[in-house]
């Protein structure tokens, strides 16, 4: 067999099985939604698949970072990464998993970005003291794709540290911080993280819908010191 043929024949292959896997197959009907340019050779693995930001709204994010210093801490598979490579002037995406930077990496590519991105594989949790950025982009594990069998998610949900101990790290670097948080979160604890704050944050807070069905919340932060 011929080597694009054979490549041809491995993504049918690949495709196949993700089709088939019951717990990434409605992630997979999407894929359009989560990259528009998946059959150009977009890989995820199963916590990808569940985690990544749809393009639409990873675009809508990015443009609110549009010539910034953008930390992507929690940046899995890519989805927000190649988002702020495109407009950002740099991007930095941190994730724990190195095959998931192995995986950002080849998406980034796909999109033709991947020069445009420092790729670190790292705690962020201990990585935070030593990064400088103008915003910094928070999607952390809300814990599976379980997460909306509750009625109020709880900031105490999120990992790898609850939410209010991840945005107290982030504030050490900026105030300027932007979480993608389940449509189920209790808003209040999201207002909280803005008045708790010294002096208090503005938030704005932003309903994320694809196809008509709302996917997610996603809160800005920012400073209103003059
Ligand atoms: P979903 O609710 O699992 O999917 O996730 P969907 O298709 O809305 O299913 P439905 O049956 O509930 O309608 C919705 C979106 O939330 C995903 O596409 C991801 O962008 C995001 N998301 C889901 N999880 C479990 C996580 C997560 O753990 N971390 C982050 N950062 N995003 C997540
Ligand atoms: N926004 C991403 C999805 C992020 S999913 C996208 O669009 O593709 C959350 C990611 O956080 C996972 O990839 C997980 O490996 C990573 N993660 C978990 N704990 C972490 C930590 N302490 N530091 C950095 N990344 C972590």
């Amino acid at each position: 067999m011929k080597a694009n043929k054979r490549s041809r024949f491995k993504k049918g292959i690949k495709s196949s099985i993700e089709k088939a896997n019951p717990k990434i197959n409605k992630y997979w009907i999407q894929r359009y939604d989560l990259f528009s340019r998946y059959d150009q050779g977009i890989e995820l693995d199963e916590e990808g698949w569940y985690s990544v930001t749809p393009e639409e709204i990873a675009i809508k994010q990015a443009e609110r970072c549009r010539g910034k210093v953008v930390i992507d801490c929690f940046s899995g598979v890519g989805g927000n990464t190649i988002q702020f490579a495109k407009v950002c002037s740099s991007v930095v995406a941190i994730d724990i998993d190195p095959v998931k930077v192995e995986l950002a990496m080849n998406n980034a590519k796909v999109y033709g970005v991947d020069n445009r991105v420092d790729f670190v594989i790292g705690d962020f949790i201990q990585l935070a003291p030593s990064l400088k950025g103008d915003v910094l982009f928070l999607s952390p594990p809300w814990g599976g794709p379980m997460y909306n069998k509750v009625e109020s998610y709880k900031m105490d949900m999120l990992l790898p540290r609850d939410g209010y101990s991840l945005f107290q790290i982030a504030q050490s670097i900026t105030s300027n911080i932007i979480m993608f948080l389940p449509r189920n979160v209790d808003l209040a604890q999201v207002e909280e993280l803005a008045w708790l704050s010294s002096p208090p944050l503005t938030l704005e807070i932003e309903e994320n819908f694809v196809g008509g069905r709302m996917k997610a919340i996603t809160a800005y932060f920012s400073c209103n010191e003059v």
